[in-house]
């Protein structure tokens, strides 16, 4: 199974992620994640996308599509793949769809968590509270939900003219959107 979770900030991608990936036994795979270990490596990767992401800017898409396609072959991947935050731009979108191709793959179904923006400033200013993620601060995440607007909600047309979105709605508690997200793949006849 490969599904994508396409969400603005906060709006549970991770969250949902990560309850899935236990469910369906299947790899779960955040470029957030991958980003932050990047940079917690403190290599010259990890050091570029941390000027990207303290800024609530896309990191370059060069730079994503590296770090996804070095995981795409690894064995664990045969069974399937959650990703989390990835694509973020149509470019990236594009070259998934490539990548996958040339594997012999496809997509199953693509993810749209729904909220409003008052109840996702909400969750990151809690998260800043308990976990102080440098990007989870005001200025930085109003500038994320700008570039949400702008380079990824363009995606939730590619991805609806190929058929595969399904909205959800994401407000609510996260085993409420957990539900809504196994129907979901179930009318898509998973
Ligand atoms: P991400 O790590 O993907 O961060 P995010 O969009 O904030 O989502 P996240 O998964 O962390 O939060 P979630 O919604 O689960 O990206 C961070 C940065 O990395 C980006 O800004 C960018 O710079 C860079 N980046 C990542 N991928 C990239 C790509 N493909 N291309 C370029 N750049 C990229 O949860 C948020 C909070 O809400 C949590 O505290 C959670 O506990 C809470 N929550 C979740 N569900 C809830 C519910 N139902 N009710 C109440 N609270 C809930």
């Amino acid at each position: 199974m490969l599904i994508v979770f396409i969400g603005p900030p906060g709006s549970g991608k991770g969250t949902q992620c990560k309850r899935l990936a236990e469910h369906f036994q299947i790899p779960h795979l955040s470029t957030g994640d991958l980003l932050r270990s990047a940079r917690q490596q403190d290599a010259p990767l990890g050091r570029l996308a941390a000027q990207y992401m303290d800024a609530g800017k896309l990191v370059p898409d060069s730079v994503v599509l590296d770090l996804v396609t070095q995981q795409l072959d690894k064995p664990e991947f045969a069974r399937g793949c959650l990703f989390d935050g990835f694509p973020r731009t149509v470019e990236q979108a594009t070259a998934l769809d490539a990548a996958l191709a040339q594997r012999g793959k496809a997509l199953d179904i693509v993810i749209a968590l729904q909220a409003d923006e008052a109840e996702l400033t909400r969750r990151m200013l809690e998260r800043a509270r308990k976990e102080g993620r440098p990007d989870d601060n005001p200025a930085t995440i109003q500038r994320r939900m700008d570039v949400y607007r702008r380079e990824t909600a363009p995606l939730l047309d590619y991805y609806r003219r190929k058929g595969l979105q399904a909205m959800v709605d994401a407000v609510g508690s996260p085993d409420e959107v957990s539900q809504r997200i196994y129907e979901a793949i179930e009318r898509k006849g998973h």
